[in-house]
């Protein structure tokens, strides 16, 4: 499936068509993976389009550049403006964003510090990330032959380009042996994540997730969910989590921007728990997809992308 064109891209601060966004094939980022990227999601809700937790997507990406010494040359405002503006130049009510970057062209060798960074922005619509029915009946798949990276080799933290093949390596495993996705473990054989996503399991009504010292992204769905959680009165753990204890979980799923909340139904061909979703799951798709659909932001996590006109619109009401 490709990608959905639509009309422009926010490329290094301007718009340009679609098709005219390119970068040089010398460009370091193609020959040395050195990239930064985020990707977010435009919900349609109840009470019009929104973002959900901008502010914390752009935090990361500024961070993952920092540890690469790379500037963005833009603030976290000017990013979340100009990720707003590529949204409504482009008319769309739902969508993926993928701000992206990179180290572009100039020298050619593996140091980075003479090529100019430059800054890309690209909204469009995105269908689902793991298979059609695949958050509402869940998915099968298999632990990965591939580890995750050990610490102080890739910064698993930051959301890179570069980290993006050892995710290709789990992704295709995991595809041509039939299943949807791979869980990757990491260097000591404790649960990582997926390919995109990070992983939870339900024992006993306790919610349990690998802590990012498990050479896992600091996912912002995982946080939310870890929130949403314990709002419903959930004991949420983060720890090592052995291989084995996914196999007697009574629920496990996966949570990520694009993934949103998708129950896994198996693993490695062993069926986990009794129904999918299970319970618990459940109450936290309900809870996620009432702040992201209906809009009951009860946190404040969504950012209206036509919120200047919402506050006029509150004026006109006051001034009736
Ligand atoms: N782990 C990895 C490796 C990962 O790529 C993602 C997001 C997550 C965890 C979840 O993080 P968050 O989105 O902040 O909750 N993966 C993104 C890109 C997937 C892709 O195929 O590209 C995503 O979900 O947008």
């Amino acid at each position: 499936m490709a990608v959905k064109k639509v009309e422009k891209i926010w490329m290094n601060g301007k718009f340009v068509s679609w098709d005219e966004a390119k970068i040089h094939v010398l460009s370091h980022v193609i020959h040395y993976g050195s990239s930064f990227f985020e990707g977010i999601r435009c919900y349609k809700t109840k009470n019009g389009s929104a973002i959900f937790r901008l502010d914390e997507h752009v935090k990361r990406f500024i961070f993952s550049a920092k540890v690469f010494r790379a500037d963005l040359h833009y603030t976290n405002d000017e990013i979340c403006d100009a990720i707003i503006e590529t949204i409504k130049v482009n008319d769309l009510e739902a969508c993926y964003i993928r701000p992206i970057a990179y180290r572009a062209y100039d020298d050619l060798n593996v140091n980075p510090l003479n090529n100019p960074v430059e800054l890309t922005i690209a909204a469009y619509e995105w269908g689902s990330y793991l298979g059609k029915g695949a958050v509402e009946g869940g998915i099968d798949v298999c632990v990965s032959s591939w580890r995750r990276s050990a610490p102080d080799t890739t910064p698993t933290m930051t959301k890179i380009g570069g980290a993006y093949m050892n995710s290709q390596l789990i992704k295709m495993e995991a595809l041509v042996n039939g299943y949807s996705e791979g869980i990757a473990l990491d260097v000591n054989g404790h649960v990582g994540e997926g390919s995109g996503e990070n992983i939870f399991l339900v024992q006993d009504n306790t919610v349990y997730t690998p802590g990012v010292y498990n050479a896992v992204l600091a996912g912002i769905t995982r946080k939310s969910v870890i929130q949403l959680a314990k709002d419903l009165g959930y004991e949420v753990i983060e720890t090592n989590i052995m291989r084995e204890m996914l196999y007697l979980a009574d629920e496990v799923f996966f949570t990520g921007t694009a993934a949103e909340i998708t129950p896994i139904r198996s693993i490695d061909k062993l069926l986990v728990g009794k129904v999918t979703p299970g319970k618990v799951t459940k109450e936290l798709q309900l809870a996620f997809f009432d702040i992201v659909k209906e809009g009951n932001d009860k946190h404040g996590w969504l950012r209206y992308i036509d919120g200047d006109k919402k506050i006029l619109s509150l004026e006109n009401i006051k001034a009736r």
